[in-house]
């Protein structure tokens, strides 16, 4: 393989692990636990799986002759910095326990759990992604692990491997499933213990014991990065206002971390959004009395951030997007009905099957946002966020607002724009020096919870703005994340989203800013991430963590 020279410094890497990983391990039991919500039901689905303890590493006594562990690996979901260290790390937590130990890895995401397709991961492929950005040892899917059958072949391939575990490294929803997993091989005795790791850049699994999931610091600091040089061109040529979208399907942790990064101009929160009950019409008219008060004083320019959920936030779109849903579920009679439709035909039919309301709605938006909104959805059910413009949309509306204000003699300044939408260039970044540690430690991690029996479990690092020796690692029961959720129709177990806390500290510490920063130009030009060079350069958690924390 060909590798870049800072590919082949980062490869000689070790990433840093708690202490109480270093030698030998102890785990410690805390205190049972319960479901964040709807205990009662919760408690009934899972009952192999349910109110187990908390569990801390700690140092202990070195255990001799443990027998090797077979473990699978799945890579779920969308890309995120650091998994290929999650991967190294449970490869080497396990040839600790005995050299003999195996891992296999699942190709293309789950389905390959259940298309029998995997690879064994030896030390020659684990040395040649160490430290490395992307999902592309295995790859990974979007395939939902939740029916029996599925359940059942997986255990014919582990049976045949003799895989004593699996670690499936995903979101909310892919970690949803490896429970309903762990609970099933539970239940049926299988012999094949569960372990979960907590993956995704839009940082919205998160919660007390689970303090940020891996990638998170890595997406954020490149978006914030070319945010960060977007400003500065804006500052020097002064003629654009540059909508930027940002990913993050849901939960507006993203733009949040780069607001705080970057200061720029304006900063969508999809939540508050949601909170206030804006229509779009007043989120528009607020973006068009800061373009036109910042033009007051001369400056026709600005940076502007948008959540790429934005649009599931606004009330008269939510209900829109619920009622699509709906129509469009699959394999309902009405989405069979829709696809047979002629394209020509299909928008006017759509409003036909909507309330007033939404049909109002959809048939005020411009028409290739209206298609957007109708494109399949993901396998999870959900609308494809990334795929609809929302930063177009806005720039369309803003601007239409802006000439209303200049025929009212209200805007007398100009109005250009430039889109751009920043997702897939931070999903594969090379980690940050956070993620590779936190990555490995929380794979190293996983291993340590197979080797002493758990199941059920997401593996946790937590006190992580502490050095990384002083983190501290053990294992979150996945159940006690969970509550009940309207999903396809149905109530459903799932982990608990964690979406940006309007009372918390990171997004309070915006607001106390967001009006400094909206009419003066108080830009902070971050640069690239950087791997080698001082501790306050290279080893900074975000500021949502440092905020979370209360160490700024
Ligand atoms: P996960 O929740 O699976 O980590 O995915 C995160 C994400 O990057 C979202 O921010 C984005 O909406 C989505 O994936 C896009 O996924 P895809 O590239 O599969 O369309």
């Amino acid at each position: 393989m060909n590798i870049s020279a800072l590919q082949k410094e980062r490869a000689k890497y070790h990433p840093k692990l708690p202490k109480s990983l270093v030698g030998a391990v102890k785990l410690v039991e805390g205190q049972k636990t319960e479901s964040v919500a709807n205990q009662k039901e919760i408690a009934e689905l899972f009952p192999n799986t349910y109110g187990m303890p908390i569990i801390t590493s700690e140092e202990g006594e070195k255990k001799r002759d443990r027998k090797p562990v077979n473990v699978g690996v799945i890579l779920s979901g969308g890309q995120a910095p650091g998994g290929h260290n999650v991967i190294s790390g449970i490869f080497d937590g396990i040839k600790k326990i005995n050299p003999e130990s195996k891992l296999f890895g699942f190709l293309g995401g789950p389905g390959g759990l259940v298309d029998h397709k995997y690879v064994e991961l030896t030390a020659e492929i684990i040395d040649e992604y160490r430290n490395t950005g992307g999902f592309d040892i295995i790859g990974s899917g979007r395939t939902k692990l939740e029916e029996e059958a599925q359940f059942d072949k997986g255990l014919e391939i582990a049976k045949d491997l003799d895989l004593n575990a699996l670690v499936i490294i995903g979101g909310d929803d892919s970690n949803t499933n490896a429970c309903v997993l762990a609970e099933y091989y539970a239940k049926i005795n299988a012999g094949v213990q569960v372990i979960g790791c907590p993956k995704t850049i839009d940082g919205d699994l998160k919660n007390e014991m689970i303090e940020t999931s891996f990638g998170f610091d890595t997406a954020t600091k490149v978006y914030s990065e070319l945010i960060g040089n977007i400003q500065r061109d804006a500052n020097s040529a002064k003629k654009y206002w540059h909508f930027v979208k940002l990913m993050g399907r849901s939960a507006s942790h993203i733009g949040l971390e780069c607001a705080l990064q970057t200061q720029p101009n304006i900063t969508l929160i999809s939540e508050e959004v949601a909170e206030k009950q804006q229509t779009l019409g007043e989120i528009v008219n607020n973006m068009a009395g800061i373009i036109a008060k910042r033009a007051e004083n001369g400056e026709n320019f600005g940076v502007a951030l948008i959540p790429e959920g934005l649009i599931e936030f606004v009330p008269e779109m939510k209900k829109l997007i619920a009622e699509l849903n709906d129509i469009l579920a699959e394999g309902t009679a009405t989405e069979k009905e829709f696809k047979m439709l002629k394209k020509s035909h299909r928008m006017e039919w759509l409003a036909s099957q909507l309330t007033e309301d939404s049909a109002k709605v959809f048939k005020s938006l411009p028409s290739g946002i209206a298609i957007q909104l109708t494109l399949d959805r993901d396998p999870h059910g959900n609308v494809q966020v990334s795929l609809i413009e929302t930063e177009k949309l806005l720039g369309e509306m803003v601007k239409s607002k802006l000439n209303k204000m200049k025929a009212a003699d209200q805007f007398s300044g100009k109005f250009g724009t430039q889109y751009h939408f920043f997702g897939y260039e931070g999903r594969c970044a090379a980690p940050s020096n956070f993620d590779t540690d936190y990555c490995y430690s929380l794979g190293y991690t996983a291993s340590v919870l197979i080797s002493d029996g758990k199941t059920g479990y997401m593996a946790s690092v937590r006190n992580l703005t502490a050095p990384a020796n002083e983190w501290i690692a053990g294992g979150v029961p996945t159940t006690l994340m969970m509550n009940m959720e309207k999903r396809h129709g149905h109530m459903k177990p799932v982990i608990q989203k964690a979406l940006v806390d309007l009372n918390g500290a990171p997004y309070k510490y915006y607001i106390s800013k967001r009006g400094e920063w909206a009419f003066n130009t108080k830009y902070i030009y971050p640069g690239p991430i950087q791997y080698f060079g001082p501790t306050e350069v290279c080893d900074q958690p975000t500021v949502t963590l440092k905020l979370e924390k209360e160490i700024m």
